[in-house]
């Protein structure tokens, strides 16, 4: 029989929890038992500082040859609200974000049917030439996998030229929740579980660090959203490419997934302290407070959450399906948030560095 207080003393010690171990806290109604727990394993990594970056997100397009029933962000090619962003208009959101003091700029979009593998190169080349200092994250798995279909090369070569133009990282979207049986229903089109941590594997052979999300609060069940963490954790095992696991509750505006609400903030927070206790190989959870909202996400700071994304600047995908949240955050905000949650701002790069930028803001 497992019990809190078994588990409470595995996670003293330091030991690993099993599957079973995870879906049980996920379903105790113990929300704070849970999140004391998740606020010891992340102070035994991190002590009392969280982690934030100033970026810019950037969507080049929506146009997007998958149909998925929870994305409210995707146009069919042709369709009125489609849009591709030019060369030009990937420059000036570079410069923009460059001048604005980001380190990095987050760069993602639906699968065109048409652009070929040179025009993602060239907005590699373009974001270079525009912001020199900028670290470029950009491109999820999926993308990546599209990109390696519709050039007919294989990922290794693609992964290899994108590097060339100036790729260094990878965000994680597009997981969503690894098992099939809710995939027919979520993202019947989309690349599988087991190809989207292959192409990770792939991604981590090649010298490039990426995230991994969830997206979660929808047609999952708890044992499928662990089993989701326990197939992020096995990998990490394997190559440690794992940077930050970042968990997106369901945003429910706009999709196809009639009448399926998303998560309330009690399962938000059990979520994300779970993931914190269960994922002891990967060194960050990240609370992305554009689904999570603003207060949700400085409350997460409690249960496990040492990581803020960021600035963010433009944003679309949370947004298109009813995130309440602001479009960006300053980083005057984003450090007052840490400061009035009672912990240490770190102004971080993508690879958390300390910037050792002044930590004032209040
Ligand atoms: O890939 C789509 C998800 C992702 C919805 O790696 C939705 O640092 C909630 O991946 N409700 C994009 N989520 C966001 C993302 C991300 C964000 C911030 C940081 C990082 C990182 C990654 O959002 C998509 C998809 O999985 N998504 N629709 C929706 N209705």
């Amino acid at each position: 029989m497992i019990s809190l207080s078994d588990i409470a003393a595995k996670v003293e010690a330091g030991h690993r929890l099993s599957e079973a171990e995870a879906v049980f806290l996920l379903q105790s109604s113990d929300l704070l038992a849970v999140g004391e727990l998740a606020a010891l394993a992340n102070r035994r990594l991190h002590g009392d500082k969280v982690y934030f970056n100033v970026n810019r997100h950037i969507n080049y397009t929506n146009i997007c040859v998958n149909n998925c029933a929870f994305c409210a962000f995707r146009r069919d090619d042709g369709a009125a609200g489609g849009y591709t962003l030019s060369l030009e208009q990937v420059a000036a959101r570079a410069k923009q974000a460059a001048a604005a003091g980001a380190t990095e700029v987050h760069v993602v979009g639906g699968l065109h049917p048409h652009l070929p593998l040179a025009f993602y190169e060239q907005i590699l080349r373009t974001i270079r030439e525009s912001g020199p200092d900028l670290h470029i994250k950009a491109f999820t798995a999926v993308e990546l996998a599209h990109f390696s279909a519709i050039s007919g090369r294989p990922l290794e070569e693609v992964i290899g030229r994108l590097q060339a133009a100036g790729l260094q990282s990878l965000p994680g979207g597009g997981a969503e929740v690894f098992a099939e049986r809710a995939r027919a229903h979520l993202c019947p089109e989309k690349i599988s579980g087991t190809r989207w941590l292959e192409v990770m594997r792939t991604v981590h052979q090649a010298g490039l660090r990426s995230n991994a999300t969830m997206l979660f609060g929808h047609l999952e069940t708890p044992v499928e959203r662990i089993e989701h963490l326990a197939r992020l954790r096995a990998l990490q095992d394997e190559t440690g490419g794992f940077q930050a696991f970042v968990a997106l509750p369901f945003q429910d505006v706009g999709t196809r997934l009639d009448g399926v609400r998303g998560p309330g903030g009690v399962e938000i927070l059990k979520t994300l302290a779970v993931a914190r206790l269960f994922l002891d190989n990967i060194s960050h959870i990240k609370a992305y407070w554009v689904m999570l909202g603003v207060k949700l996400a400085q409350v997460a700071l409690a249960f496990g959450v040492n990581d803020l994304d960021g600035t963010v600047v433009e944003e679309q995908i949370g947004h298109q399906a009813g995130a309440a949240s602001p479009q960006a955050l300053s980083r005057e905000g984003l450090v007052r948030m840490i400061l009035r949650a009672g912990r240490t701002p770190v102004e971080r790069d993508s690879l958390y560095q300390d910037l050792g930028r002044e930590r004032s803001g209040c």
